[in-house]
């Protein structure tokens, strides 16, 4: 589990990992419509290669709370041009972000060498696609779909029922024949979740330790800082740099971020006082 093989290009999990947001949609809840063109997101890659991110995430669609779901075909005509330039110009490891498919294929074709599947391999065809394209996959809890799941979520033990879907996800990909070194868990902060529900996700991330796969999660400007601190999503910088060092603090291997900068200047610090040696 220590360094991840992402389609030949490593991704280094001794040290904590930053994965740098690339949206390539036009409703994203914080850079919606940024960087739909290629040339700007392909810019924007880059300003995130130079500022020390391991790896790029590219999605083509938004799944912020109350998105709506795009073909797969537009899926794949927003995200193919922009991995297979990626690709060819930088080094780092590239993340689809997607539940289908048809875009998992096409992104692993031109590239790709992580994927990212909010909804866990639970699609039509995932769990197959991705055993075939034998790269690493990270597995999200959601609960409900995007549109839809902050209407009213419940749990009894939230931290549990996340912890019971992950093992059940992660068995449904082992008896598929996905190897486990193959596979990253995230609890999925603001899926499904109320803000007392991602505190306490947060605060009991260990317990997913016990699961034995690496830990990722996305805090990066999500609303449980808008509803701490009353501010809008282009001034949670400083909560949501402080949210990746607390999640690493408790064990979380990969942050997902779009401030790539800030979050590796904090990690750097946090990692010359906890070497690997100390952490447990
Ligand atoms: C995430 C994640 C993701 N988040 C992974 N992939 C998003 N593995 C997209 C809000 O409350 O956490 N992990 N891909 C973005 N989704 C959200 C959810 C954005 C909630 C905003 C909120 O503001």
């Amino acid at each position: 589990m220590t360094v991840l093989d992402c389609a030949g290009r490593p991704l280094d999990l001794r040290r904590p990992a930053v994965m740098g947001i690339l949206n390539i949609t036009p409703d994203s809840f914080s850079d919606g419509g940024v960087f739909l063109s290629p040339d700007k997101a392909i810019a924007q890659a880059l300003r995130m290669a130079e500022a020390g991110a391991d790896i790029i995430d590219i999605g083509g669609e938004s799944t912020r709370p109350g998105a709506r779901p795009v073909s797969a075909q537009e899926e794949i005509d927003r995200v193919l041009p922009v991995v297979e330039a990626l690709h060819k110009k930088i080094p780092l490891p590239i993340s689809i972000d997607t539940s289908k498919p048809e875009v998992m294929r096409a992104a692993v074709k031109a590239g790709a060498g992580f994927i990212n599947d909010v909804r866990a391999l639970r699609e039509a065809g995932a769990l197959e696609a991705s055993k075939q394209l034998g790269v690493p996959v990270c597995l999200m809890h959601m609960s409900g779909e995007p549109r839809t799941m902050q209407d009213a979520p419940r749990y009894a033990d939230v931290v549990g029922e996340v912890r019971d879907f992950l093992e059940e996800r992660l068995g449904a990909c082992m008896n598929a024949g996905i190897p486990a070194q193959r596979l990253v868990i995230d609890p999925g902060f603001g899926f499904g979740k109320t803000l007392e529900h991602n505190i306490e996700l947060l605060r009991g991330l260990k317990k997913l330790q016990s699961l034995g796969a690496p830990v990722l999660v996305g805090l990066s400007r999500k609303s449980m800082i808008g509803q701490l601190l009353g501010l809008p999503v282009e001034q949670r910088l400083y909560a949501s740099v402080a949210l990746a060092v607390m999640a690493v603090q408790q064990g979380a291997c990969i942050v997902r971020v779009h401030d790539v900068g800030p979050t590796v200047e904090a990690l750097r610090m946090w990692a010359a006082v906890y070497p690997e040696s100390m952490r447990e």
